[in-house]
């Protein structure tokens, strides 16, 4: 084995005292061999003239460690996976509480990131158009978070609507036989009423039956 001029990676050859370590006297031999054949008996990614990386030594000996090799990462406080633009740290490795990218335009709430799904409400009835939507962090104006409108050009159809049997077909729904839901069901309306005779309905017109024979003068 050769006798090693420093066992010091990050000693300077040519002004040994101008560094933080001590070189070794060069007519010793050392122990360690220089297994990345680099002349220093260290890490290969330590010594003079070595590229800095991203790893917590100060690799190109220039008592600078990490430096331009950090990378910027921005506080998640609400976990969505998208980081305050505020709030950057600079690390090696991506903190537990902070993302990559600075692009969550409110980090107090998960639901508002860049990649929620805005969708259109047109009949304002706070139910979206699941066909019509935009992916935004801020809620457009006219979108909602929701997808369940069947028919987002009519605000009395939504998945809340109630539905009234209409057994005697005369366009009025009996208050007590409801569904709610959002697709009209067969035999149903969405307006209510006496539902026992076709002819008793909203529209009927009643007559004075003054001595209650079943017949009102004419
Ligand atoms: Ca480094
Ligand atoms: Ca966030
Ligand atoms: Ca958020
Ligand atoms: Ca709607």
């Amino acid at each position: 084995m050769l006798p090693l001029p420093f066992s010091l990676a990050c000693t300077d050859a040519e002004n040994p005292d101008d560094t933080a370590f001590e070189p070794l006297d060069s007519t010793i031999e050392v122990e360690d061999e220089d297994a990345d054949g680099d002349g220093y008996v260290a890490d290969a990614a330590v010594h003079p003239g070595a590229s800095e990386i991203c790893d917590g030594l100060d690799n190109d000996c220039d008592d600078a460690i990490d430096e331009d090799v950090l990378e910027t990462f921005y506080a998640d406080a609400d976990g969505d996976g998208f980081g305050d633009p505020d709030a950057t740290s600079e690390a090696c490795d991506r903190p537990d509480d902070a993302a990559p990218t600075g692009t969550d335009c409110d980090d107090a709430d998960p639901d508002l990131h860049p990649a929620t799904i805005w969708y259109a409400d047109a009949d304002l009835d706070e139910y979206g158009d699941p066909w019509i939507s935009l992916v935004q962090c801020e809620q457009p104006d006219g979108y909602i978070a929701d997808d369940q409108d069947c028919a987002d050009a009519d605000a009395d159809l939504h998945p809340g609507t109630t539905w009234y049997a209409d057994a005697d077909a005369d366009g009025y729904g009996d208050p007590m036989s409801t569904l709610v839901q959002s697709e009209e069901p067969s035999g149903y309306l969405y307006t209510d009423s006496s539902d026992s005779d076709a002819d008793i309905n909203p529209t009927s017109v009643w007559y004075v039956d003054a001595d209650s024979d079943g017949y009102a003068a004419s």
